[in-house]
C-alpha cells in the first residue's frame, strides 16, 4: 500500500448557472500555496520525477489524465477526470502524468516556489534516495 497521498472531493455549488469548486487552505489541504502552474496544450506524458520536499495539490480542470504513483516498492494509478477530484501528494512519491485525454488541463497548487534541487529525475536515483532516507 502506496502512503503519502490523498483522493479528495474538492466542495462545490452547482445550482441552474452552472457549477463552482473551491479550495481554502485549512480545509482540504494543510499546507500553504506558494505557487500555482497549469499544464495545457499537452503533447505527450509528463512528470517522470519525485519531489523531495515540495507538497501538491493537483485537480484536472478539464478532460482527464492517469497520475501514476510509486513509492519505489507499489505503484498506483490515479484517475483524474473530473473538476471536483483533487489529488494530494506530500511524501517524496514518484509520479508520471499519462494519457491526457479531451485537452486535459491539470492544475497544480504547490507547497513551494519553483525549485530545481527538489526534483528527482531519474527512477534509479529515486530508488537510491528513498532507501537511503526514507
Ligand atoms: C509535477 C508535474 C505533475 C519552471 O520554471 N517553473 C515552474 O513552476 C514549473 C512547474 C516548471 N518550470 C520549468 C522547469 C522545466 O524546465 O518548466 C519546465 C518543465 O517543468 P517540469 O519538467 O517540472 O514539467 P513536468 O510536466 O514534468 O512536471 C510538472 C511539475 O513541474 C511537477 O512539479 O509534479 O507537473
Amino acid at each position: 500500500m502506496i502512503k503519502g497521498y490523498k483522493i479528495v472531493e474538492i466542495p462545490s455549488v452547482i445550482d441552474e448557472r452552472g457549477s463552482v469548486s473551491f479550495v481554502e487552505l485549512g480545509q482540504l489541504v494543510n499546507f500553504a500555496f506558494k505557487r500555482a502552474y497549469w499544464l495545457y496544450n499537452i503533447k505527450t506524458e509528463r512528470g517522470f520525477h519525485c519531489h523531495k520536499k515540495l507538497k501538491q495539490f493537483i485537480f484536472c480542470i478539464h478532460g482527464s489524465v492517469d497520475c501514476v504513483l510509486d513509492d519505489a516498492k507499489n505503484r498506483i494509478i490515479i484517475k483524474l477526470d473530473s473538476p471536483n477530484k483533487g489529488l494530494i501528494i506530500d511524501q517524496p512519491l514518484w509520479r508520471e502524468m499519462k494519457n491526457f485525454n479531451n485537452s486535459a488541463c491539470v492544475v497544480v497548487l504547490a507547497s513551494d516556489t519553483y525549485d530545481e534541487e527538489d526534483y528527482i529525475r531519474s527512477y534509479q536515483e529515486f530508488k537510491k534516495w528513498t532507501d537511503c532516507n526514507l
